[in-house]
């Protein structure tokens, strides 16, 4: 039994293969180079491994930790459909069940429906929402919710906003106003400005993340979607290029669908379906 494990683990395959297998995985083509720089005609699935895990390099390690601020406010942004809301109340349960207690801010005041999304999850959960109209400024609903959150002694703060795309002027002014208004009301606020990326729409979101952190200061990113794709490129681009943190990742539509992420288990399912 042992020799059959050892013979398994010891299956080398050929560079040309590794490397389309890479970028059959959606991992972008620079990257790829960048793995396949220096290794040998013939692969082992142990020299991959180790590969690809040296790609995450720093940030590998959540770089900013929890601080002790309460309220700890997080602030969600990310092109439209990307998982935000979803997300919320993923968070919203997990720090729910870590016996925190949350309360979520429905800044998402552009889109119809948005609001009304948010506080249906607020319900399922049982957690306290701050909303206002369509159309009301998005700002006024996170100093509200903070406000909120400091008066009732509430230790997490999760503030949903609008889709949008890196590109878009106006939007992107009004989350650099979201983040101002969050430091009047809480001089620490937003803690961490958290991107949601589509791990389904590959390099595409890299680019686009780039344009946020330029934009606004991203603290971490979160992945979603990752149990539509058995690829995730997206993964090694916003490590390796961007250098972000990836805090967590959704691999399903439920509240219960989200784990922190680990470079590790993440190394090893690839390199696994790659030599099967
Ligand atoms: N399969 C899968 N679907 C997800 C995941 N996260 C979110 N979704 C689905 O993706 C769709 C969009 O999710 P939302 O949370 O509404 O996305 P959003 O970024 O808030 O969208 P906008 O507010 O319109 O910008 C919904 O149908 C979600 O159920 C995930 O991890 N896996
Ligand atoms: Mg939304």
């Amino acid at each position: 039994m042992f020799d059959i494990f050892k013979s398994k683990k010891q299956t080398k395959l050929g560079f040309d293969d590794i490397e389309i297998k890479l970028i059959e995985s959606d991992i972008d083509y620079d990257i790829v180079q960048d793995i396949m720089r220096g290794l040998p005609k013939e692969i082992s699935q142990d020299q991959l491994n180790s590969r690809l895990y040296e790609m995450f390099g720093p940030a590998n390690n959540d770089t900013k930790p929890l601080t002790d601020d309460k309220p700890f406010v997080e602030l969600v942004f990310g092109v439209n459909g990307a998982g935000k809301t979803t997300t919320i109340a993923k968070l919203a349960n997990l720090y729910k069940q870590q016996g925190k207690t949350v309360i979520l801010g429905a800044g998402d005041t552009f889109r119809a429906a948005a609001i009304e999304q948010l506080d249906i999850w607020a319900s399922k959960l049982s957690v306290p929402i701050v909303k206002t109209q369509q159309g009301h400024d998005s700002s006024a609903v996170a100093y509200d919710t903070i406000c909120k959150a400091v008066a009732k002694g509430i230790d997490r703060v999760i503030i949903d906003t609008a889709g949008r795309l890196q590109t878009q002027k106006n939007l992107n002014k009004e989350l650099q106003k979201i983040v101002k208004v969050c430091q009047k009301a809480q001089q620490n606020a937003p803690q961490r400005k958290l991107l949601i990326i589509d791990g389904t729409q590959g390099g595409t979101a890299v680019a686009g993340a780039k344009e946020f952190h330029d934009i606004v200061g991203i603290d971490g990113v979160i992945i979603t979607k990752l149990d539509g794709t058995a690829k995730g490129g997206a993964v090694f681009g916003v490590s390796h290029t961007l250098g972000l943190p990836i805090l967590y990742v959704g691999y399903g539509e439920k509240q219960d669908d989200i784990k922190k992420f680990s470079p590790k288990e993440f190394v090893d399912d690839l390199t696994r379906s790659i030599y099967g």
